[in-house]
């Protein structure tokens, strides 16, 4: 006797079971919208960029009205990839990333394609053979903000009348589409510009910490033979001014100091006179991220590639009037 109620138990709780997964495909919110699980990996927590941009997704799944499984792979692309096949085994409706570094992602991303889940990429590219492995790209154009950032220093060479002007580079993650982009972006901008000497480019993979430590190098080796530092990001911006200062230089004077990102703590420094631009790269992607998942839930075509409009800010403009930055 008791071996049929335990079988009828287990019947019961398998139709319940398979009832829930039903009513996830049917169930529809309010508005009509289907309901939507996202999976998304986000490659780390290394700066307040990133962090504003996870905390960004996050809100927005929320007012979107979209089930969210988020994971943070603390800068290790084998957790990325480990994520996705969570997702996959899940069988999420659709898969976000940000991909910590350009290659290595055709097999994982073969595995989803295999399972019919849409990929949207978010902030950062990946170098594939195959195009269908991704639906669209949703992030900066790291190029154009790498050559404003180079327009910048053509237009204040002009204003400092020198003739000679000797850049160093902290980069970001090696292999990064930032990396890559922003490094490109610049070179092209400043080239056939006989004023404009590149020294030394180092890496200092977005961190604050490798920021001093890729400014102490440069010092130690350059010493006031450094006009220009061409930083990536914000973090290792603010890495760098503390070592320029301990050297007895006065950044933004003495040095010209060009970041990327504009979170509220670089634009108050560049308020302050010790960074002389800072070229705009929003976190703020959640929106678009949600309007893309949901638009391809309903089977709709999206754009390949989007890019948020962004702006330069510098010691050319006025800045007093700068709302808050929210990141
Ligand atoms: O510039 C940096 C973050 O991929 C655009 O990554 C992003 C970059 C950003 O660590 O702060």
């Amino acid at each position: 006797m008791k071996g049929k109620i335990r079988l009828a138990a287990l019947l019961l709780a398998l139709l319940g079971l398979l009832c829930a997964c039903g009513a996830r495909e049917e169930e529809t919110r309010e508005q009509g919208e289907p309901s939507l699980l996202l999976g998304f990996s986000q490659l780390g927590s290394e700066s307040s960029w990133r962090i504003g941009n996870t905390r960004d997704i996050e809100q927005k799944a929320e007012e979107y009205g979209i089930g969210l499984m988020m994971e943070n792979a603390n800068q290790k692309q084998e957790n990325q990839i480990a994520a996705l096949r969570s997702f996959i085994a899940y069988r999420v409706d659709v898969i976000a990333f940000s991909p910590i570094v350009e290659e290595g992602w055709d097999h994982v991303l073969k595995e989803a394609r295999q399972a019919g889940i849409p990929v949207i990429l978010v902030d950062r590219d990946i170098v594939t053979e195959e195009q269908d492995l991704y639906v669209c790209k949703i992030g900066a154009d790291f190029y154009q903000e790498g050559f404003q950032a180079g327009e910048y220093l053509r237009r204040k060479a002009d204003t400092l009348g020198k003739e000679k002007l000797r850049i160093v580079e902290i980069t970001g993650t090696e292999d990064s589409t930032p990396m890559r982009q922003r490094q490109a972006g610049f070179r092209d901008a400043i080239a056939g510009d006989e004023r404009l000497e590149m020294l030394e480019s180092v890496n200092g993979d977005f961190l604050i910490s490798r920021g001093a430590e890729c400014m102490r190098y440069l010092l130690e080796k350059y010493g006031d033979g450094i006009d220009v530092v061409y930083s990536h990001n914000d973090e290792m911006t603010l890495g760098a001014l503390p070592e320029i200062e301990r050297a007895g230089f006065v950044p933004g004077k003495d040095l010209v100091i060009i970041s990327i990102d504009g979170g509220q703590k670089a634009i108050d420094i560049l308020k302050e006179g010790k960074i002389n631009c800072i070229v705009e790269c929003t976190p703020m992607l959640g929106s678009t991220l949600m309007e893309t998942a949901l638009a391809l839930k309903r089977g709709e075509t999206v754009e390949r590639e989007t890019h948020p409009v962004e702006k330069v800010f510098s010691d050319e403009q006025d800045l007093s009037s700068l709302p808050p930055r929210g990141y």
